[in-house]
């Protein structure tokens, strides 16, 4: 019989010396960055505050945050605590405009994210025996390495697939026998509608196991792909600020653990920017406890969630957060309610004749906001579907009215006219600016 944890000792830690864990590496950590860096040190300074002020966990919450516009402005190696040739690897996020932000990394970095990974996927059903694949990108987006050490770490046969060309996507994955697949929830769905159109029947393959992150997904969506994949859809979420995907990884029960011994984890209330208590839910705020190259300290991550401890019957001890819904970004104010894309997926979901593949235009009406939702018949649906289409967009927008509580038109396009995607999804058009 295989082990049950990758890394038992930390995975099944007793909270009071996870605590103790984290309270010594914060200490070093923060010394690290104040002898190393300058920014941070002039920081610290600026607020009158030095690293042996840490005598709790909860002293943590004096110390200053980081924003991503630190990262941007000190573009490319502001932020680094190593000399040049130490580096490793560099990532950067997906952020479309302006400078990116870098995730650095030395080579004891790269080890720790790959321990992290390894950990993840191991509790997702993930054996040397398995044939993984890997459809994330596989450049400067921390998906495609991410999974590929860690899944090369616990010994699987990898097919670094990558994203697109999804054709060949399905036939590598029919005829290698792929048992495990990772790209994002939105690319899935593009995987489905393709098979089908190939005859393929994913139920009918040995797949166990989707891997995805990177955007939000509902738990609608889950039950979504699972029943029309076959398989079980575990949850991994990350930055490339703070590794990549290995921050957080759903266990069998779906719990979404955080790798606590890497990544200390607070929440804050997004406007007052004081700390909230486990349970209560506000901005996730997140600390690298072990990392060389680009430790941050206090990273105001933008999601939104709550983070709290639970008896969790996978036996791991580390404490889980919320799902991710949606960032302090992505908001939107409609009628005065915000409003955020997820909320609309669970809207959607509930209805088998549409796609869960949607986009939302968002426009100006008068001083407000307004949006539109747009969405497409499932294949094969035009013909069953019994109701006109007026019906079916009346019957979602009482549903979204229901969820989300505001108002929207739904427009119920052909089918195939929404962009697929192969990565991340782009759910919003901001029409605000165009007439
Ligand atoms: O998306 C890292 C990643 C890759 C995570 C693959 C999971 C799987 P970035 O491109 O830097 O890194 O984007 C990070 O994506 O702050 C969240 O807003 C969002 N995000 C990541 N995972 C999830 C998730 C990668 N599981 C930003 N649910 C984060 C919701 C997620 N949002």
């Amino acid at each position: 019989m295989s082990q049950k944890y990758w890394d038992e000792r930390f995975e099944t830690m007793p909270e009071n010396r996870m605590r103790d864990f984290q309270l010594q590496k914060l200490k070093s950590q923060l010394q690290y960055v104040y002898d190393t860096n300058q920014l941070y040190r002039a920081e610290f300074e600026r607020q009158g505050i030095r690293p042996d002020d840490l005598g709790s966990l909860s002293d943590l919450g004096k110390f200053p945050f980081t924003v991503k516009k630190d990262l941007t402005e000190t573009y490319p190696y502001g932020m680094s605590c190593v000399d040049r040739k130490e580096l490793a690897r560099i990532h950067a996020s997906s952020g479309t405009t302006g400078k990116p932000a870098l995730g650095l990394y030395t080579q004891a970095d790269l080890n720790q994210w790959t321990e992290c990974m390894a950990r993840a996927l191991w509790a997702q059903e993930v054996r040397p025996e398995s044939v993984f694949q890997n459809a994330n990108g596989m450049g400067l987006f921390t998906g495609g390495m991410g999974f590929l050490q860690g899944a090369t770490r616990i010994g699987c046969s990898i097919v670094p697939s990558g994203t697109g060309m999804t054709e060949r996507q399905i036939t590598l994955m029919r005829d290698l026998g792929v048992t495990a697949i990772t790209c994002t929830a939105s690319y899935i769905q593009t995987i489905f509608e393709r098979a089908q159109n190939m005859g393929v029947d994913l139920r009918e393959l040995p797949l166990k196991s989707g891997h995805f992150g990177a955007e939000p997904w509902t738990e609608e969506m889950r039950s979504e792909i699972e029943a029309r994949g076959g398989f079980r859809a575990y949850e991994h979420y990350g930055l490339t600020e703070m590794m990549g995907p290995g921050v957080a990884f759903n266990c069998e029960n779906y719990a979404l653990h955080i790798n606590e011994d890497h990544v200390f984890p607070e929440i804050v209330d997004p406007e007052t920017l004081e700390p909230l208590s486990e349970g209560e839910r506000g901005e996730l705020v997140l600390t690298a406890l072990q990392r060389q190259a680009m430790p941050l300290i206090r990273y105001r991550t933008r999601d939104i969630g709550r983070i709290y401890r639970q008896k969790c019957e996978c036996g791991r001890t580390l404490i889980t957060m919320d799902k991710v819904m949606g960032r302090t970004d992505d908001v939107m104010i409609i009628s005065g309610v915000n409003v955020f894309p997820s909320q609309i997926e669970s809207a959607l979901v509930t209805f088998e004749c549409v796609e869960p593949i949607y986009q939302i235009r968002l426009r100006k009406k008068g001083y407000s906001d307004s949006i539109i939702v747009e969405t497409e018949l499932k294949s094969g649906c035009e013909e069953s579907q019994s109701e006109p289409h007026e019906e079916l967009s009346r019957k979602i927008s009482e549903k979204i009215r229901q969820i989300v509580g505001i108002k929207a038109p739904v427009v119920i396009l052909p089918h195939n006219t929404i962009p697929r995607s192969s990565g991340k999804a782009k759910r919003v058009l901001d029409e605000r600016g165009t007439k």
